[in-house]
């Protein structure tokens, strides 16, 4: 067999002119590129924050104020997230032809400048796809990969918005022409002739813009209502919204967890440790001390979000009941014994917040299995997958 010689395999390319949508062009490229920009600007920035509110670094110490923050900032992550994705689309159909203009035969420095321009535009492609679908997946809570989502989510983020500010930074001259011009200027060269579009196929620029700002605004719309109680109804992109019982979602359930068997254990007593004393309660004694009753949300790191009525002991006041510092971080141990999100940190300034609560009832009725019975920690502005259920020890730190 023969192998077949390149300049057979350059005869069956397409060439950039076998591609006739009139829809093609700078004029559409440009604006919707610029949607995508700040869709991926909102992504990064709020994204990055998430990181931050997991682990505040030194320099921002994140505090319980204000309450609805992180639900925000999340909710904000992946509505824009999920309108990215079809203007990724768009933009991807928009400029692929340009991708069989060949580089020059000779080794040139256009040559060099040609695949270089190709290469970068490659890690932004790359990286764009790959933090859209990974994000998309994890809102599905699926994970068809080994490494760690967040850590790569947040690494791959920094080659992308570095790889788009270079992208924007080369083609500014061509933006701002492009967005100067009229959407249905033709770049080829029959502006006089009237029959022009009959050569040319497919919708105009208009109805394509039309289209990816629709299906950007419904994506918007559909996942809005994770977190907007109005839009609740027609949000079918919000994975949990699935009426949980008093009415909140469930995130993992205790049979997920393996808490179902340890946490209807008559016998469960809470632990809280302050040096090297340990005070134990039952769930009937902390039911006994006084209790606050606070409205705050549970805002998951997948955008879902949610306010309801907490009612329990406030952490401060069982820290100070078992003779400890309330000024103190406090390690949080649950009975899950497998998988993420068993335990958690919760920093001084959360701690002296009365509103952050060891909950025992949840709109008005005894926690659910599912929900963290027989208590739970819940604090303001906090993301959800911190907010511990089943939780069996408060460690004082000193
Ligand atoms: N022990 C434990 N606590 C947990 C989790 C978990 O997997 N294990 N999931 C967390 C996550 S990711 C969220 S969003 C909230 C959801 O609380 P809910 O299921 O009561 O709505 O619980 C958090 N608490
Ligand atoms: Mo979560």
């Amino acid at each position: 067999m023969r192998l077949p010689r390149v300049e057979d395999i350059e005869k069956r390319l397409p060439t950039p002119e076998d591609f006739t949508s009139r829809a093609r062009g700078t004029e559409l490229t440009a604006r919707v590129g610029t949607a995508l920009g700040i869709t991926f600007g909102i992504c990064f920035l709020t994204g990055m924050w998430s990181h931050f509110q997991y682990d505040p670094p030194g320099w921002l110490p994140i505090g319980p104020q204000p309450t609805q923050l992180y639900r925000v900032t999340q909710g904000l992550h992946v509505m824009s997230g999920m309108a990215a994705i079809p203007l990724l689309l768009v933009k991807l159909w928009g400029v692929y032809p340009r991708l069989f203009i060949l580089p020059p035969k000779k080794l040139s420095r256009a040559f060099v400048v040609d695949v270089l321009e190709k290469a970068s535009i490659g890690v932004l492609v790359a990286a764009g796809i790959f933090q859209l679908a990974s994000g998309a997946l994890n809102i599905a809570q699926w994970y068809p990969w080994a490494f760690s989502f967040r850590r790569t989510h947040e690494a791959v983020a920094w080659v992308a918005i570095g790889a788009l500010l270079v992208h924007i930074a080369v083609k500014l001259p061509i933006i701002r022409t492009a967005l100067g011009a009229d959407l249905e200027d033709r770049d080829d060269d029959h502006h006089d002739s009237t029959d022009d579009d009959d050569e040319q196929h497919g919708p105009t620029r208009r109805s394509v813009l039309l289209g990816a700002s629709a299906a950007s605004g419904l994506a918007v719309l559909l996942t809005a209502g994770q977190t907007v109680p109005f839009l609740r109804k027609i949000s079918v992109f919000g994975v949990r919204d699935g009426d949980g019982p008093e009415d909140l979602p469930i995130n993992r359930t205790a049979r997920a967890a393996r808490t179902d068997k340890t946490a209807l254990d008559p016998n469960f007593r809470l632990e809280v440790m302050v040096g090297g004393a340990t005070m134990a309660f039952s769930r009937e004694q902390l039911m006994a001390l006084p209790q606050r009753t606070h409205r705050l949300p549970i805002a998951c790191v997948e955008g879902w979000s949610r306010s309801a009525l907490w009612t329990g002991v406030s952490v401060c006041d069982l820290i100070e009941l078992a003779g400890g510092n309330p000024d103190s971080d406090v390690k949080v141990r649950s009975l899950q014994t497998k998988g993420g999100f068993g335990t958690s940190d919760l920093p001084a300034n959360f701690v002296r917040d009365h509103r952050t609560l060891l909950a025992l009832e949840l709109n008005g009725e005894a926690l659910t299995l599912d929900h963290g019975y027989p208590c739970r920690i819940i604090a303001p502005n906090r993301p959800g997958v911190l907010q511990t259920k089943w939780v069996r020890q408060l460690e004082v730190k000193a």
